[in-house]
Formats: C-alpha cells, sequence, structure tokens
C-alpha cells in the first residue's frame, strides 16, 4: 500500500494573527513548492484558532495544493452555549483537518478518551480529516506499561467508526516522555509501536483500514532526525511541535519528500 506522508505543524500555544500571517508568507512558496514536486507528501499547518483565519487568507493567495489547514482542537457540539470553544462545522469553513486528544489537552485540560472519541466522530461528520494524538507517559514507559495504555487509548478514542470512517483517519504517536523534551524516541522503538497501533487497529476495524490509515511519530522531532523516522516502513509522518514554528519545518518536509 502507498500511504501519502503527512508532516503536520502543531504550533501549539504560537504565534497571534500577525505573526502567524508573516510566518506562513515566509515558508508557504518553498513549502509549497516540495509538496508539489512530490505527490507522496502533503503538510498541514495547524496554527491557533485565532490565527486560522490569518493564515487561510494568506493560503488563499498563494495557492498551494499539497499544504493544508487544521485546527488543534475544537468542540463535538454542532453549536451552542459552550463559552470558549469552537465547533466542527466553524473549523471546516477553514480547515481540512484537526488535531484530536493531543497529550497536552489529555494532560492539562482533562480531555479522557471518550471525549476524544465524540470529537473524532463529530470530525468525520464534517469531513474533517481527525489527527488523533496517543502515547504513554513517562512512567507508563519506564514500567512497561506501554502496550496497554496504547491498546487503551487506541480502542476507547477510536470506537464505532463505520468502515469507511475507520479506512480514513490519521493518529499521531507522540510518547509523553519525548515531547518537548529534545528526547525523541528512537525510530526503531517509535515503528514498534506504530507497528502495534497498526495491529490492534487491524483487530478491530480489518486489514484494509489498517493498512490505509497514516500513523505518525510525534515528539522532539526537527530536520535532524526526521531522516530516520520517515526511513521506516511503519512510519507514515511526522507531528511537529517546536520546530513547526521556525524555517526548520520546511527543512523537515524537504527531508521527507
Ligand atoms: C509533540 C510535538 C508536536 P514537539 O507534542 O505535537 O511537539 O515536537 O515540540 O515535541
Amino acid at each position: 500500500t502507498v500511504r501519502t506522508a503527512i508532516i503536520a505543524g502543531n504550533w501549539k500555544m504560537n504565534l497571534g494573527p500577525q505573526q502567524a500571517s508573516r510566518f506562513v508568507a515566509e515558508i508557504l512558496p518553498e513549502l509549497g513548492k516540495i509538496v508539489q514536486q512530490h505527490s507522496h507528501i502533503m503538510s498541514i499547518l495547524c496554527p491557533p484558532a485565532i490565527s486560522l483565519a490569518a493564515v487561510h487568507q494568506v493560503m488563499q493567495s498563494v495557492p498551494t495544493p499539497g499544504v493544508e489547514l487544521g485546527a488543534q482542537n475544537m468542540y463535538f457540539e454542532d453549536k451552542g452555549a459552550f463559552t470558549g470553544e469552537i465547533a466542527p462545522g466553524m473549523v471546516k469553513e477553514l480547515c481540512s483537518a484537526v488535531i484530536l486528544g493531543h497529550s497536552e489537552r489529555r494532560g492539562y485540560f482533562h480531555e479522557t478518551d471518550e471525549l476524544v472519541n465524540k470529537k473524532v466522530h463529530a470530525a468525520l461528520h464534517y469531513d474533517l480529516l481527525p489527527i488523533v494524538c496517543i502515547g504513554e507517559n513517562t512512567d507508563q514507559y519506564e514500567s512497561g506499561e506501554t502496550q496497554a495504555v496504547i491498546k487503551a487509548q487506541v480502542e476507547q478514542s477510536l470506537a464505532g467508526l463505520n468502515e469507511e470512517q475507520a479506512g480514513k483517519i490519521v493518529i499521531a504517536y507522540e510518547p509523553i516522555w519525548a515531547i518537548g523534551t529534545g528526547k525523541a524516541a528512537s525510530a526503531t522503538e517509535a515503528g514498534h509501536v506504530i507497528h502495534l497501533i497498526r495491529h490492534i487497529y487491524a483487530e478491530i476495524y480489518g486489514d484494509t483500514a489498517a493498512q490505509a490509515i497514516r500513523i505518525l511519530y510525534g515528539g522532539s522531532v526537527t530536520s535532524a532526525n526526521i531522516g530516520e523516522f520517515i526511513a521506516h516502513p511503519d512510519i507514515d509522518g511526522g507531528l511537529i511541535g517546536g520546530a513547526s514554528i521556525k524555517s526548520d519545518f520546511v527543512e523537515i518536509v524537504r527531508k521527507s519528500a
């Protein structure tokens, strides 16, 4: 199976509308050129919600197929009295993708697998590509619970998909001990867990769906180590944090192409 690789940039809480437009205008020409020359790779930029419109506008003025816009989070309800939240339909007006259940959402904002699952269903309903994050924390890693944690997260965050939906999603495996620490997992280690994730997914949704979904690695990815991850047959790309708001992001995409 040939799966289109994805390099997604999770800007986290960085770059407001003004800085975001400037940054995107700066990287887009080169980024666009790379993904247009290499049809087996796409890139998704995920700025903070308040910067989405500004980035969208820049992207409209420099059309670059293969570079898409994503949100970092959203609520699952269609509309209503949910102060501070954004609805799937609102995200859909500007974006084609959405990151869901990032470990920072799970950790700081107490998002559970059950909540993430509702968001996944809402995203699919609105034809948004969900990038669903899973990963074990330091304690779980050190006590050898990685497999069990991953299995529970896949089963619960991705429950109840129909056959068509099951082949569409993107999973980002982000071991929490590797996030923003400069201590990336090795490609062998990440590839091993990602292989396992695909296996668990196949048991739930069958081989066809499991072979179709993209599974990314995330956690301290830079242009210096992306090569190892992308070369691993089980790893379909990366979710980039710290390095996604620097010109290094373009280098990461270049090295993945
Ligand atoms: C993991 C990753 C992007 P960083 O959170 O989601 O961040 O690359 O800074 O470790």
